[in-house]
């Protein structure tokens, strides 16, 4: 049976709608807690998370009025450096990730213009190199990610032309591994984090012959452990994060179908708090933003009738916003 089915049935958990837009909420006020410090270095990837969270459970509006809308886009103007790069925090060093962050958030609240187009291409093109490869920062660190960031990012703005992108693409070839699975950098292991990386900068680089389906399939669908959630890779324990990167990389192959989705909705229902709100990466343990955001777009992916606003498994952005774009949707199921 389909997990769109499975969802019908009465021992499926219900999706805690209100409660996880209420922790979104509330852990866009919490300035003041420890976890908020510790996170200052991420901020615009959180936001990032909560808002595509509250999105595509159709609740942008009902979560953030106008006057909170402003304030966080400000709090986002306020992350620009002067090379056109976003830092994850303000007055922090621009990276790739916050800019792809900033850019997604921007999309998400249909605020495009508040971008200096020129800038942030200007800053993601000086980060690659001459093999192909996207530095993050200024300080260096190659890792496929990056590409991934850089590539998406790029798309969104429409200006994939500044870059070298087959060679970007060719790159994250030889990134492959035997397994059909991709690394960080040539000869690294096979993470499904990574594969997530891989697959979308190959399907926005139009390259998505490099992957072999049934070999990166085969390594996917056996991330799925006996409770029914995914781990990103070999004798790991399953994390509702991974919900998000290896079935996103299913849908792009057309093969959702190769793990047990029904197991898989129930294992990321059963990691709520059904009181507080928010998901957390395995059961009973503290939710968190970042969980909350992929347990519910992997439930998007399967069609969980609660997400009301299916979302793009390549860009990891609602369909709609895509479409608003003028951007063509990518998966097959
Ligand atoms: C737009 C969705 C989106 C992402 C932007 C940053 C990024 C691009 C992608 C990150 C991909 C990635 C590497 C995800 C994995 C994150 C993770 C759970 C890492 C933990 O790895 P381990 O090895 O943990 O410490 P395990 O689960 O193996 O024990
Ligand atoms: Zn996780």
């Amino acid at each position: 049976m389909s997990a769109a089915k499975e969802f019908e049935l009465p021992s499926m958990p219900t999706l805690c709608v209100d409660e996880h837009c209420a922790f979104v909420a509330r852990a866009s006020e919490s300035a003041d807690t420890l976890e908020h410090a510790l996170t200052e270095h991420l901020r615009l990837s959180g936001i990032y998370w909560g808002v595509c969270a509250v999105y595509t459970l159709g609740r942008l509006d009902r979560t953030f009025d106008r006057a909170k809308k402003e304030e966080i886009l400000s709090y986002v103007d306020s992350c620009r450096n002067e090379n056109g790069s976003y830092g994850g925090g303000v007055g922090h060093d621009g990276h790739v990730l916050y800019t792809l962050s900033a850019v997604q958030i921007y999309a998400l609240f249909d605020e495009l213009s508040r971008i200096d187009v020129e800038a942030v291409v200007g800053f993601l093109s000086s980060m690659q190199l001459s093999n192909g490869s996207f530095q993050g920062d200024h300080w260096g660190e190659i890792d496929t990610r990056f590409t991934y960031c850089a590539l998406s990012a790029l798309r969104l703005l429409g200006r994939l032309d500044a870059v070298d992108v087959d060679k970007a693409c060719a790159y994250i070839n030889s990134c492959k591994n035997f397994d059909g699975g991709f690394g960080a950098e040539p000869g690294g292991e096979s993470h499904a984090g990574q594969v997530f990386t891989c697959v979308g900068a190959l399907a926005i680089g139009g390259r998505l012959d490099y992957v072999d389906g049934d070999l990166l399939g085969w390594w996917l669908a056996e991330r799925q452990v006996k409770v029914g959630g995914l781990n990103g890779r070999p004798e790991k324990l399953p994390d509702v994060c991974y919900s998000w990167w290896v079935l996103s990389s299913l849908s792009v192959l057309g093969k959702t179908h190769w793990i047990d989705r029904a197991a898989l909705a129930r294992f990321i229902l059963k990691c709520q708090d059904e009181k507080s709100g928010g998901i957390s990466d395995r059961p009973d343990d503290e939710p968190d933003v970042y969980h909350t955001f992929f347990g519910i777009a992997g439930l998007a992916l399967m069609g969980h009738p609660a997400v009301v606003e299916p979302i793009d498994p390549v860009f990891a952005l609602p369909k709609s916003v895509l479409r608003r774009m003028g951007i063509e949707l990518s998966g097959t199921g």
